[in-house]
C-alpha cells in the first residue's frame, strides 16, 4: 500500500525476476468513474474513510502471487491471462482491478529492467503525443461551480515536443496571471489546474483563450482547447444541469456547437452520459467532421463497448485509461482496435494519481497521438511529461495530430 495524490491509499507491485531485475508500478484512481469500469477494490471498513486497500494487496500476494510466480514475466499475455483465470467476472470483482493492473504493469517493468518501455512496445512507429494540459478544472475535480470538469490546451502547432511543453506551461502560468487580475485565483484542483468560480462554463473558454494570447500564442494555429465534459455527473433523471439549467441531450448538443463556433475547440471528451448513446450518434454525425469526441464513461477501455461504438458512430475517438479494464494486455488490444477503425487515441491519467509515469512509455511505444496528464504542475502530473522530455532525448518526433 502506498497514498495516491489525494491521500489515498492504492496498490503498488513488485515483480522481481530470477535474474534479480525489479519491476515496480503503482496504480492510479478516479474520482468521475464510469459506471461500466472494471472493480477497484476497496476495504470499505472504517479505516481510510473506508478506501483502504488491504484486500486487493493480500490478493497480489495471494492469489496473484500463486498464479504468476513461475511464470516468463515478459509473456504479457500469457501473465494476464493468468489473472483473468483466477477472477472470470466481467469486470474483475473478485481479484480486484487494482490489484490486477499493478501486478500486470510490475511485469511489464520488470520485462524491460533497464531498458524503454515505449520501445519495447513500438512496432516501428512512435512519436511523442500531443498534451491534452488541464489548465482549468471544474466538476467533481474541483470545489466550484463550474460543471465542465477540465479546460485543457493543445499545443498542437510546434515542430517539437519540448516547445510544445513550454508554450502550454506558459499559458497554465499566463492563466494564472488573467484569473489573478480578475479576482478569480484561488486554489487548484485535483489535476493542478485552478479552479475559479465562474458564472457560466463559458466563461472557461474566454479565460483560457485570453491565456492564450497573453502568453504570446496564436489561439487555433498554435494552440488549441480541449474539454472533458464529464456531463455523466451533471445528468440526473429529468436531464443536464448544466449552468443553472436543466436541458436534453440535444440542447445540450447545441450549446456544444455554438462553443464550436466561437472557440479554438479541437476535442470534446464526455459530452453525455455513459448510456445516452443517441445523443452521442446525433452529435457525431452533426460535428464529427469538425471536432474530435472522445468516449470516456462510455467505453471504460472496454473493447465490447468500444466494438459497440464504432458499430453505432457514437464517437471518433476514445479515452484509454489502464484501471478501467485492468491490464496492459487488454489496454494494448482497445488502442490497436480503436486505430483499425479511424478513431483517435488518447491514453489518460487519473484525478488520483501517482508518481509512476508508465502512461507516458505507453502513449508514445503506441504511436497514439494524444496524451492527457493534467496541469504542468505538481509532481503527480509532471512526473509524465517529465519523462516524455526524457524520451524525447531519443525519439525526436512530435506528433502531427492537429496541424
Ligand atoms: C477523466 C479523469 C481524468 P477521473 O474523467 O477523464 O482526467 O478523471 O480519473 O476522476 O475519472
Ligand atoms: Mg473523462
Amino acid at each position: 500500500m502506498v497514498l495516491d495524490s489525494r491521500g489515498n491509499p492504492t496498490v503498488e507491485v513488485d515483480c522481481l525476476t530470477e535474474d534479480g531485475t525489479l519491476g515496480r508500478a503503482m496504480v492510479p484512481s478516479g474520482a468521475s468513474t464510469g459506471r461500466h469500469e472494471a472493480v477497484e477494490l476497496r476495504d470499505g471498513d472504517n479505516r481510510w474513510g473506508g478506501k483502504g486497500v488491504d484486500v486487493a494487496v493480500a490478493n497480489v500476494n495471494g492469489p496473484i502471487a500463486d498464479a504468476l510466480v513461475g511464470l516468463d514475466a515478459s509473456e504479457q499475455g500469457v501473465v494476464d491471462t493468468a489473472m483473468m483465470t483466477i477472477d472470470s467476472t466481467p469486470n474483475k470483482s473478485k481479484i480486484g482491478a487494482n490489484a490486477m493492473l499493478g501486478a500486470s504493469m510490475a511485469c511489464l517493468r520488470a520485462t524491460v529492467g533497464n531498458g524503454n518501455i515505449w520501445q519495447h512496445l513500438s512496432d516501428g512507429n512512435a512519436s511523442i503525443p500531443v498534451p491534452l494540459m488541464n489548465i482549468l478544472n471544474g466538476g467533481a475535480h474541483a470545489n466550484s461551480n463550474v460543471d465542465v470538469q477540465e479546460f485543457m490546451v493543445v499545443p498542437h502547432g510546434f515542430d517539437s515536443y519540448p516547445e510544445a511543453l513550454r508554450a502550454g506551461t506558459e499559458i497554465y502560468h499566463s492563466l494564472r496571471a488573467v484569473l489573478k487580475e480578475a479576482g478569480l485565483l484561488g486554489g487548484v484542483g485535483d489535476e493542478g489546474g485552478f479552479a475559479p468560480n465562474l458564472p457560466r462554463n463559458e466563461e472557461g473558454l474566454r479565460y483560457v483563450v485570453e491565456a492564450i494570447t497573453r502568453a504570446g500564442y496564436s489561439p487555433g494555429k498554435e494552440v488549441s482547447i480541449a474539454l472533458d465534459v464529464a456531463s455523466q455527473e451533471f445528468l440526473q433523471d429529468d436531464g443536464y444541469h448544466i449552468d443553472g439549467k436543466v436541458i436534453s441531450g440535444s440542447e445540450l448538443g447545441l450549446l456544444y456547437s455554438s462553443w464550436l463556433d466561437d472557440y479554438p475547440i479541437v476535442s470534446i471528451e464526455d459530452p453525455f452520459g455513459e448510456d445516452d448513446w443517441d445523443s452521442w450518434v446525433e452529435f457525431c454525425q452533426r460535428e464529427g467532421h469538425r471536432v474530435q469526441i472522445v468516449g470516456d464513461d462510455l467505453y471504460v477501455t472496454n473493447p465490447d463497448r468500444l466494438a459497440k461504438g464504432i458499430d453505432m458512430g457514437a464517437s471518433n475517438a476514445i479515452l484509454i485509461k489502464l484501471n478501467q479494464i485492468g491490464t496492459v494486455t487488454e489496454t494494448l488490444l482497445v488502442i490497436s482496435m480503436a486505430k483499425a477503425a479511424g478513431y483517435g487515441t488518447v491514453i489518460s491519467h487519473r484525478s488520483g494519481e501517482t508518481s509512476d509515469s508508465i502512461i507516458a512509455d505507453i502513449a508514445v511505444g503506441t504511436d497514439a497521438g494524444q496524451i492527457k496528464t493534467g496541469a504542468p504542475a505538481r509532481s503527480d502530473r509532471t512526473s509524465k511529461y517529465n519523462q516524455l522530455l526524457r524520451i524525447s532525448e531519443e525519439c525526436e518526433t512530435y506528433s502531427k495530430l492537429f496541424q
